[in-house]
């Protein structure tokens, strides 16, 4: 645990008591602060109070006096659409609000560094998809490589949760928009934007919201070096606000598809070929095209992201395409979970937004997709140009008519549940073929959450392999 600087014999709220509200409260108390700590579900509470902790309803007349900071949790509203009450609260008050994260930074560095070699350092990923992948390849990389690695943030684990870094290792942190937004303090050395594409902007009161939390994770801190997405305007922008120059190499222009000859540094995928240029001379390349862990060129963007932000740390070419190759990817994204007959089972339920979708979709030639759950604004009309290698769509879930009228000429069938699809797909799937499950919508109406659904997608292939 990362004990929290700064608020010792002090009063200190919390709002939201799951993994990182827990985790903050418990990272207070270790730094010398008193907590006043509430969450507005009454499960939550009996959590913390199994703990030890005391909850108190914050909104009560005196609960926020002498209060030197509010910490909240990512998914409480604090501004759009509403803020949550005791935030407004607290706003109306003056009284700071912060998140782990901000503690996280101020609270991370410690006198005993002067005794190290090498000072920790930490690596922030942030984008709109993509960003668990490239945060959990480059925590793969750095172990393989024998540099210490702690892996935390929107990936699962709350940031005050890690272990105090020992001489020379690196932190990596994925973090979301929610997040990025909202911490006082964010001062990575190395700071990673994926890509940007619409998500949460309810939010974000829309794309510029969206766009400008992520970007303060750049605007915020000065990191040392920065790894851009140049794939979008929003990536291009962002990459030529952060350098003086084209040949500024403080910024590393990454793509999956473009190729980026003439800047500083960049890194970039093209035919299943990763390039390293830098200062006009090519420095490496690898192929990514036998690397089973990393299949789509949405991978190999991430793989680009991941082998700059290694780069940045100063590990060499050969080590990071040897740890490329041992990668396994993560559950629930292009994930491969089964193969009968020539057919190919994948599961790529972290899809729950249209541009991830796409993705999904241009990895592989011949598709029996599994769609549909709870669509977002504007439903799946923008994957009509990628439903060329759609050779049949299951649809699922709330939104399955909706989807349906999305669907053009493309063959379709509602299926509603995970079951009817998967046996549909599965007999019907010829050899060559995959069947995805790339939903391109929220999970909300079937499942608690995007991993719940996936489990069930996988649960139902090995069943039907099985033969059960
Ligand atoms: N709560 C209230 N009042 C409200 C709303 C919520 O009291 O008005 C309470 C809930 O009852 C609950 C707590 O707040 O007990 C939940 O807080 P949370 O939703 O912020 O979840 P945590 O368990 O703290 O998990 C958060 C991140 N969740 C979100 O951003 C929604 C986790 O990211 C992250 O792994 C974890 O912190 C550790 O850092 C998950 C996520 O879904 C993976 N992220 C979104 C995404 O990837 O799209 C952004």
């Amino acid at each position: 645990m990362i004990a929290v600087q700064g608020y010792s014999g002090r009063r200190v709220a919390v709002l939201g008591l799951g993994r990182s509200g827990l985790a903050t409260a418990r990272a207070l108390v270790a730094g010398g602060a008193e907590t006043v700590l509430w969450d507005d579900s009454a499960e939550a509470r009996l959590k913390a109070e199994a703990e030890g902790f005391t909850c108190t309803d914050l909104m009560k007349h005196g609960a926020l006096e002498d209060v030197a900071c509010l910490v909240t949790s990512p998914g409480i509203p604090h501004l759009y659409p509403a803020p949550n009450r005791v935030i407004a609260r607290a706003l109306e008050l003056g009284i700071p609000v912060d998140n782990d994260i901000g503690l996280f930074f101020q609270s991370f560095a410690t006198p005993n560094w002067d005794n190290f070699e090498t000072a920790p350092r930490v690596v922030c990923i942030t984008g709109s998809n993509g960003k668990s992948t490239t945060t959990a390849l480059i925590h793969h990389i750095l172990l393989e490589c024998g540099r210490p690695s702690q892996m935390a943030g929107n990936i699962g684990r709350g940031v005050l949760d890690i272990d105090p870094p020992e001489d020379g290792a690196v932190v990596v942190l994925e973090l979301s928009s929610y997040q990025t937004e909202l911490a006082r303090a964010l001062t990575p050395d190395i700071a990673v934007f994926t890509n940007l594409s619409p998500d949460h902007l309810d939010r974000h009161n829309g794309m510029g919201g969206y766009f400008a939390a992520k970007r303060r994770l750049f605007a915020e801190g000065g990191p040392d070096r920065c790894v851009v997405g140049v794939d979008e305007v929003e990536g291009q922008f962002l990459a030529n606000q952060l350098g003086q120059s084209p040949q500024d190499d403080r910024v590393i222009r990454i793509s999956s598809g473009s190729k980026l000859e003439n800047f500083g540094w960049s890194v970039f995928a093209r035919k299943g070929f990763l390039a390293e240029w830098r200062k006009g001379r090519q420095m490496a390349a690898i192929d990514l095209r036998e690397i089973k862990g990393l299949p789509g060129a949405h991978n190999h963007q991430n793989a680009c992201a991941a082998y700059a932000a290694c780069r940045s740390l100063g590990l060499a070419p050969k080590q990071i395409e040897a740890a490329l190759h041992s990668f396994g990817g993560l559950p629930h994204r292009s994930q491969l979970v089964g193969e009968r007959g020539g057919v190919r089972f994948v599961n790529d339920s972290k899809a729950t937004n249209v541009d991830a979708a796409a993705k999904a979709l241009q990895a592989f030639p011949k598709i029996r997709w599994i769609a549909g759950g709870m669509g977002k604004e504007g439903g799946i009309a923008d994957l009509a140009p990628h439903l060329g290698s759609v050779v049949k769509a299951y649809l699922i879930g709330f939104s399955a008519r909706d989807f349906a009228l999305q669907m053009g000429e493309t063959p379709h069938e509602i299926c509603e549940t995970m079951e009817a699809a998967v046996t549909r797909a599965a007999a019907e799937a010829e050899p060559g073929e995959v069947v995805l499950l790339a939903p391109a919508a929220a999970s909300f109406d079937q499942y608690p959450n995007f991993e719940k659904r996936g489990e069930d997608f996988t649960a139902r292939v090995q069943a039907l392999l099985s033969g059960a």
